[in-house]
């Protein structure tokens, strides 16, 4: 069955949530004419999620499940949905509706029609905010976007889990996929041309809980130094410079 749009939706234990998403990703996709994949990447979760997901699979034919059993985590999970999505056209979304699933007809298009190779649902740019986050959230979020702009700087968002892209920036590509900024991951190591960031409201979950740990801290560091060698070590790629050369002379 044809595609034009993967969505990817990484999943633990969001039972409250993945019905709703995924009716309401179809929802919205339906009447903007996309056809839509949707990929629910679960890392074997220990409640309801993938009783819900195989349900409603009976129902939606585009509605796929990846189950995973080793190496968990939300970058490895997108990692995985990446390499199994059917569409060249890739959007990922969070599952707690943190992510506005309204907008994705907007990434859908930049990519699509405006030949933007990546697209970016940023809180950092104007129009973008966070709402309901403690003051030690906000610092954490906020203090890892000014690192993640030392070395992507044209970009305010770069940890956003709520991004699209098209495949073909991959190939050739050694993503070496930890932690939570998968979005960082691609920007710091894939063959990018144009990036868009668009402004979104970030909402904080009702249901469910976070899977956020205090590790992730320590994976974004070790993230920034292999983002670091792949580029000035490795020489595999210049996004670094190419991102300073972007932020300097636009
Ligand atoms: N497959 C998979 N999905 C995950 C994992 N950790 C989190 N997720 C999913 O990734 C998305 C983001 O995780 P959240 O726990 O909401 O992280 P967060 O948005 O930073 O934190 P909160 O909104 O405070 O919960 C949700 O859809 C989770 O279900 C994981 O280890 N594996
Ligand atoms: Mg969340």
């Amino acid at each position: 069955m044809h595609s034009d749009l993967t969505v990817i939706i990484p999943t633990f234990n969001e039972e409250e949530n993945i019905e709703r998403m995924i009716v309401t990703v179809d929802a919205i996709c339906r009447s903007h004419e996309i056809a839509e994949e949707i990929l629910v990447v679960d890392d074997s979760s220990n409640d309801h999620t993938v009783t819900i997901v195989r349900k409603l699979m009976e129902v939606y034919p585009f509605l796929h499940l990846l189950i995973r059993t080793r190496n968990p985590g939300l970058s490895p999970s997108l990692y995985d949905g990446i390499n199994h999505a059917r569409s060249d056209l890739i959007q990922c979304i969070d599952c707690d509706f943190s992510h506005p699933p309204e907008k994705i007809p907007i990434f859908y298009h930049l990519l699509k029609n405006e030949g933007f190779d990546m697209v970016i649902g940023s809180r950092y740019v104007p129009g973008g905010e966070v709402i309901n986050w403690p003051l030690m959230r906000r610092m954490l979020s906020s203090g890892a976007a000014l690192l993640g702009r030392l070395l992507i700087p044209h970009i305010k968002d770069s940890g956003s889990g709520f991004f699209a892209i098209n495949r073909c920036i991959l190939e050739e590509t050694l993503l070496s996929p930890r932690g939570f900024r998968m979005g960082f991951e691609i920007l710091g190591k894939a063959h990018w041309k144009r990036v868009q960031e668009i402004p979104i409201v970030f909402k904080d979950r009702e249901f469910g809980q976070s899977k956020l740990k205090g590790r992730i801290i320590y994976d974004f560091l070790v993230q920034c130094c292999s983002i670091l060698h792949y580029n000035f070590i490795a020489l595999k790629n210049d996004n670094i410079i190419r991102a300073w050369k972007i932020f300097l002379f636009r």
